[in-house]
């Protein structure tokens, strides 16, 4: 999505979370109002500028307050009511609700009780042991929101940004320079290409003749706050959230070359220029050449100079030097797990759900046009506060998966549910009600501070259960946000290889859990793992992509993901869980 839609779409979400802070609420009725626009507008397949109040009150989503605000977006290029937002709020302030434990009430009470305007201020007021003297706040809190400010490294010029929110940054980035057809390749580089949790900044590489347009329309774009240095090759901006993206332009005849230096890693180009160096050759971002004759090798592609320098390709989630360079000499270069393998998904929700946002049909229908074999509809255990599903609405929804059976006979419908694990490791309903289901992914959605013995015990406890097929995100981490819970892993791995439960890789960006070092580590040990998206609309199936290159990250071959198989081998290895 580029252009105007998402800058809509954009304005939106930031206007979403500033009102948070306003109305000192995320479930205010304001907030949802402009998420179900942002989402709306991200959903139109054309152009929304297109549009007129009236055609826009008529969209699903889209009430008359924000109908009127998007015209007014598209006609001034900006929003009076973000505009006092945003002076209100500044992006420093803002950055506190991060952390967990500090909600918008509470920035909101630090700033008016304590003067706190951005992290650095919380951490001398927590230093001063001015937090517990506050409503709701104690000497405890003070020594969780530390913990907290140090795990997230939220402050100085180590800060990094989730992936889950560089990634559409840099999809609208390519798109946009991609339609003025002055380039003849682009890639987005650098720890994004190669799926890292984080990110440092955003790296392009173009491959055009024309330099000069594509750094025209890039310094131009919206999101573009401050220009930091533009020039004919090289050109960086920084958005209103701090986060740096560096545009080069290339000579396509060295786009492989200059694409490969700029994923990186740094250790990975380092340990790739030492193989280059042992054959007499130079490489760097221009090209592989030989040292002497300064003749060029190969250039033109990553693939090429892999194949020169006597590796197999390496696919860029794997180029940390961490083995990878050594097994591709040897020619034992783990085929990873690829997008086409995958033939089914094992956590899907449905408005049945407090936070799904599409009807069975719906997801259903979305399943099918995907191409899936088969597919688990997982909507919450009754357990869950608010988005939790009573046993009556859980019937009702069999009986509904049974109709849809004769609409899509391909494709195999499992009536799940994603239960929650308790804090001793108890599940929803009782043992005959979860009998009852095709398939339970069991998950943490609370007690995510207990002690690592203890969270450990209610993964195995959990992973016992014979109705439980799979574990949903592991740590329950949210990147960037909450940490994930502490647990043995090397015991949580060996209980997984050795009940047979599978070990779910969720594709959401703000997740992507379980960790690749706890895949890599499961693998070596024969446990089955999933890659599910985890997904609350139609839209969302397409984590299905990003948790795959994330489990490439883990190494993952297709003989260790249960949903690449075949639907009848599937079938029978679910079956098999439920007649132990
Ligand atoms: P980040 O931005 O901190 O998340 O991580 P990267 O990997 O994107 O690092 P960045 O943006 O500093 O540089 C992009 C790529 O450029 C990096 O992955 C490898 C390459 N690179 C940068 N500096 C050097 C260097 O000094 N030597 C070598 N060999 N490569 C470098
Ligand atoms: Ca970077
Ligand atoms: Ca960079
Ligand atoms: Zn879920």
């Amino acid at each position: 999505m580029a252009g105007p839609n998402a800058d809509v779409a954009r304005a939106f979400r930031e206007l979403a979370l500033l009102t948070q802070l306003a109305e000192g609420s995320p479930q205010a009725f304001r907030v949802r109002a402009y998420e179900n626009a942002a989402h709306a507008v991200e959903e139109l397949a054309t152009d929304v500028s297109d549009l007129t109040e009236a055609e826009l009150v008529a969209m699903k989503g889209i009430g008359r307050s924000s109908a009127r605000k998007i015209r007014e977006f598209l006609e001034t290029g900006t929003l009076a009511r973000l505009e006092k937002l945003r002076a209100d709020f500044p992006p420093a302030f803002v950055e506190l609700t991060r952390i967990p434990g500090v909600g918008p009430k509470t920035a909101i009470l630090l700033r008016d009780r304590l003067g706190v305007e951005n992290v650095d201020d919380l951490r001398r007021a927590i230093d001063a042991q001015a937090l517990r003297d506050l409503p709701g706040l104690g000497a405890k809190s003070e020594e969780k929101l530390r913990a907290a400010i140090e795990r997230l490294g939220l402050h100085g010029k180590e800060r990094r940004t989730p992936i889950a929110d560089a990634l559409p940054l840099a999809e609208e980035i390519v798109a946009v320079l991609e339609a003025l057809g002055e380039v003849q390749a682009i890639k987005c580089c650098g720890s994004l290409r190669r799926f890292n949790e984080t990110i440092g900044d955003i790296d392009v590489l173009a491959a055009s003749r024309h330099p000069v347009p594509v750094m025209e329309a890039f310094v131009g774009m919206r999101l573009v706050e401050r220009v930091l240095g533009r020039g004919d090759t090289k050109s960086s901006v920084v958005t209103r959230e701090g986060l740096q993206i560096d545009l080069r332009v290339v000579e396509p005849h060295s786009f492989g070359a200059a694409v490969l230096y700029f994923t990186g890693s740094k250790a990975h180009n380092i340990a790739l220029r030492q193989v280059a160096l042992e054959r007499g050759w130079t490489l760097n971002e221009y090209a592989l050449s030989d040292a002497e004759s300064e003749e060029v090798v190969a250039s033109r592609t990553e693939k090429a100079i892999y194949r020169a320098l006597g590796l197999q390709f390496i696919p860029p989630p794997m180029r940390e030097d961490a083995g990878e360079i050594e097994a591709a000499a040897a020619g034992k270069l783990p085929r990873v797990v690829d997008h086409e393998d995958l033939r089914g998904d094992t956590h899907v929700h449905t408005s049945l759900s407090g936070d799904g946002r599409a009807s069975l049909e719906k997801m259903v229908a979305a399943a099918a046009e995907r191409g899936l074999d088969y597919v688990a509809i997982t909507d919450h255990g009754e357990n869950l506060a608010i988005n939790g599903v009573s046993r009556d609405k859980m019937l009702r929804q069999r009986r509904r998966i049974a109709g849809l059976r004769e609409e899509y006979p391909d494709m195999a419908l499992l009536h799940g549910c994603e239960l929650n694990i308790g804090a001793d490791g108890g599940l929803d309903y009782d043992d005959d009600f979860l009998m009852g289901f095709d398939w339970c992914v069991a998950s943490v959605h609370s007690h995510f501070d207990l002690e690592e013995a203890r969270q450990t015990k209610r993964i195995l406890a959990a992973m016992e259960h014979p109705a439980v097929n799979a574990i949903g995100h592991l740590t329950g981490r949210m990147i960037g946000r909450r940490p994930g819970i502490d647990l043995n892993v090397e015991a949580v791995l060996e209980a997984a290889a050795g009940t047979g439960t599978a070990l779910e890789i969720n594709g959401a960006l703000d997740r992507l859990d379980a960790p690749a070092t706890v895949i890599r580590r499961g693998a070596e040990l024969g446990v089955r793992f999933l890659i599910a998206t985890d997904s609350h609309h139609p839209s969302e199936f397409r984590r299905a992509r990003w948790g795959v290159l994330y489990a490439q990250r883990g190494w993952l071959e297709r003989k260790h993901v249960a949903n690449t198989w075949p639907k009848a081998r599937f079938l029978r290895w679910v079956a098999s869980r439920r007649k132990d």
